[in-house]
């Protein structure tokens, strides 16, 4: 009888949640807590840099950030596992410039996908198929997140070190926003 089932840790029991899932699950949290953080402190170097709708926009996914964060804390106590509050890092609080802030968050959304498909990697190897169901929202919000900081990044591009283009793409910034979301 025993041969029948499979190692606990190779197979996922419905309802619990196996362990490596929470741990995953917590680091991803982690991240997703030092993104929020991360887009405040450029939100702030933006703000007293004088690009107010840059700032407007760093502020705003500051808060998305927390919602990622909450979101998946809310799944991790719902199927019987402990969220973790995560201790958040200072991180850099001066850049260059508008460039090294965008270059600066492609790198790190990057950094989250890959983190992402880790998770949902593991969800298979465990045969969780709740947490992969779940965790497709998050692969979903990457092509988007990282569409964007794309996008912003081709704009700057084309601003070159020109003052008054500068002063544009800050301008318009929420609104290339609102385009990219609207096509995602
Ligand atoms: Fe939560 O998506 Fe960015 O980091």
């Amino acid at each position: 009888m025993a041969a029948l089932l499979a190692p606990v840790e190779e197979s996922y029991f419905g309802g619990m949640m196996h362990e490596k899932i929470s741990e995953a699950l917590n680091a991803q949290i982690a991240l997703e807590g030092q993104s929020s953080h991360t887009y405040l402190t450029m939100a702030v170097w933006a703000e007293t840099q004088g690009f107010d709708g840059v700032a407007d926009f760093l502020y705003a996914h500051a808060e998305e950030e927390r919602m990622h964060m909450l979101k998946l804390m809310r799944f991790v106590n719902e199927r019987g596992a402990v969220a973790l509050v995560p201790t958040v890092h200072a991180g850099p609080t001066s850049y260059q410039g508008l460039r090294e802030v965008f270059e600066s968050i492609l790198g790190h959304e990057t950094k989250v996908t890959e983190n992402i498909n880790g998770v949902v990697d593991l969800c298979l190897s465990v045969k969780d198929y709740t947490t992969h169901n779940f965790m497709q929202w998050y692969v979903g919000e990457q092509i988007e997140e990282e569409a964007l900081a794309r996008k912003l990044l081709d704009k700057l591009a084309l601003a070159g070190d020109d003052n008054g283009a500068m002063y544009l793409f800050d301008r318009d910034i929420m609104g290339f926003m609102a385009q990219a979301s609207n096509k995602a």
